[in-house]
């Protein structure tokens, strides 16, 4: 198998695919190594000089994830290094947050959830101190004045709560754990949409993990998860689900597992071999054209211009064609959903700042800018917001 980029490696993939009822024998093992040539050379060198390529917070606790997936837990020193490393990050996000609560996380109180999961399941304590910034961002996210989590977040949060409610590492926080768990769970059945979806249809994978971790096991729950199941198989038949980092969250649903579970993996169930996908026959037709407008206002002048792209291009496909053909400029990261929009026309998003993609006239896209397929006739706006 080739060598496989950065980009390519993601440990939430290896994670989703150990907690599923599928295996990719050989490569499988060969992805893992790779991750772990990829993440301890870049977490455990001293060389500063490239500090962008590091590793974030989330990033090694999807790591410190995969490892466990594979039944390991974190040992000797390389290992100890890690631990070390995540509990720092913890411990800077804390002081973020700050005494009275009054600040946020460098990265997100979702990443921060994942922090304390990840130790969580490889039995690492983290201090009281650091789980009482989550437990307070759940007690008081209905506040005014703090943040508002997604249902993603909570989800993630919740997850974390579970692992320490079943493992016991924070016996003196036992009772708050238990009453935010529960706080969680009713805002995530809350969440459920008519269709049966909890939030939008891509954090549905993440608040069924949530809803399965539960030791409290009512009907209510039971009808919630049939629901919300039955509405991500009909999504799936729709193609909603093309995205590899989106796939790696569903696939434990679907084995009827969650991030919990990786407590005690079991590593020797049985799983089916995956088939190599077969490509299809790129048709040899001249493709259709599509008319799509671009528009962004948040900057002087505005911006707006209509590109011809040919049908089933991506957004991301409009903005290259926008930047050949007019003064339209854009920038992005690499992230482990895929490329990120960073910047619009020089103009870089600034701290809790993000460039939000939305339909016009205010439809925000549920997906990024590779996988968004515009239709014709669409307005797509670039809109420079706050979260
Ligand atoms: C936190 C978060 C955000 C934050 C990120 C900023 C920050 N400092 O953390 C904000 C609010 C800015 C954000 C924005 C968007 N998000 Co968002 N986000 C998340 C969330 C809750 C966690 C991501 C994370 O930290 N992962 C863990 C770390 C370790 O992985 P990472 O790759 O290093 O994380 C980075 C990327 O995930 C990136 N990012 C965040 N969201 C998105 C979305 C896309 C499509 C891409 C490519 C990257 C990206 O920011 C992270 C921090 O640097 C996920 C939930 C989930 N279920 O995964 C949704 C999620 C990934 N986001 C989603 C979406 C749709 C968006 C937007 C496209 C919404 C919009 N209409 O504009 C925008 C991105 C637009 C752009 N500029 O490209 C969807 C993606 C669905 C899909 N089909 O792939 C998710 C799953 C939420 C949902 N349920 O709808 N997001």
């Amino acid at each position: 198998m080739d060598r496989l980029s950065p980009e390519q490696l993601n440990p939430s993939i290896y994670v989703g695919l150990r907690l599923s009822s599928l295996q990719a024998g050989a490569k499988e093992a060969h992805y893992l190594h790779s991750l772990k040539l990829s993440y301890q050379q870049s977490l455990l060198s001293n060389d500063n000089s490239d500090s962008e390529a590091k590793p974030s917070m989330g990033q090694l606790a999807l790591y410190l994830l995969a490892l466990r997936a594979n039944c390991e837990f974190v040992g000797g020193r390389k290992g100890g290094r890690l631990v070390s490393q995540l509990k720092r990050f913890l411990e800077d996000e804390k002081g973020a947050i700050g005494h009275n609560h009054q600040g946020h996380p460098h990265t997100s109180y979702y990443q921060y959830g994942l922090g304390i999961l990840a130790l969580c399941v490889h039995q690492k304590r983290v201090h009281d101190s650091v789980v009482g910034k989550l437990l307070y961002a759940v007690e008081y996210e209905q506040h005014p004045q703090q943040d508002h989590f997604p249902v993603d977040t909570l989800a993630m949060a919740g997850l974390a709560f579970s692992c320490l409610e079943l493992s016991n590492l924070n016996p003196n926080q036992r009772n708050r754990i238990t009453v935010a768990l529960g706080r969680v769970q009713e805002k995530i059945l809350k969440a459920q949409t008519p269709e049966g979806h909890i939030g939008n249809v891509y954090s549905t994978p993440l608040a069924l993990q949530l809803l399965m971790a539960s030791l409290r096991r009512t009907v209510e729950l039971g009808t919630a998860c049939l629901k919300a199941k039955a509405a991500l198989l009909a999504s799936l038949q729709h193609k909603a689900f093309q995205n590899p980092l989106m796939i790696s969250q569903l696939l434990p649903i679907l084995n009827q597992k969650s991030y919990v579970d990786l407590i005690s993996p079991d590593c020797l169930a049985p799983r089916v071999l995956l088939e190599p996908a077969t490509e299809t026959p790129s048709q040899t037709q001249v493709p259709e054209l599509i008319h799509v407008t671009l528009k962004v206002s948040s900057i002087f002048p505005s911006y707006r211009h209509s590109v011809s792209v040919p049908v089933g291009s991506s957004l991301e496909d409009v903005l290259k064609k926008a930047q050949e053909h007019s003064r339209f400029r854009y920038g992005t990261q690499a992230s482990l959903s895929g490329p990120y929009l960073t910047s619009v026309m020089g103009k870089k998003a600034g701290e809790r700042e993000f460039w939000q993609l939305l339909r016009a006239p205010d439809t925000p896209l549920l997906q990024g800018i590779a996988d968004y397929r515009p239709r014709d006739g669409e307005a797509i706006e670039l809109r420079l917001v706050g979260w």
